[in-house]
């Protein structure tokens, strides 16, 4: 856990989310600006910079993550329409929050290319 770190501090329960989903590794909760209808983030509960900070010994749970993703929007309402699945990684990405997340995006047509 990274102190400063305030997707630690919601995955140890020091700011409190109205968890979506939780397990052992991950927990979603909605985004507190939402982009979409639906817009919940999913993290790991350890700590990741982001994509590029995971190892060959975190290859387990990026695969649970991405896994728990498309359930997730599945039990969002989301399998019938579709839905999108962001990470932003790093400045030219958007990151803001320096914490490894998975945006699940949908209840409404979503736009490409992204701005
Ligand atoms: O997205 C970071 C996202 O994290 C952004 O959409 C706002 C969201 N956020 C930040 N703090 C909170 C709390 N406390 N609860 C819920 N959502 C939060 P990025 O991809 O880094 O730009």
């Amino acid at each position: 856990m990274q102190t400063e770190c305030i997707f630690c501090k919601i995955a140890a329960k020091q700011i409190p989310v109205e968890p979506i989903y939780e397990d052992e590794q991950v927990i979603a909760f909605k985004d507190i600006n939402p982009a979409a209808p639906v817009h919940v983030l999913l993290i790991p509960k350890k700590h990741l910079e982001h994509l590029l900070a995971a190892g060959p010994e975190d290859i387990g749970l990026l695969g649970h993550l991405t896994a728990t993703a498309g359930l997730l929007a599945n039990q969002l309402g989301l399998a019938e329409d579709g839905f999108r699945i962001v990470v932003n990684t790093k400045e030219h990405g958007g990151q803001t929050v320096h914490h490894l997340h998975y945006h699940i995006l949908g209840g409404r047509l979503m736009k490409w290319p992204p701005g």
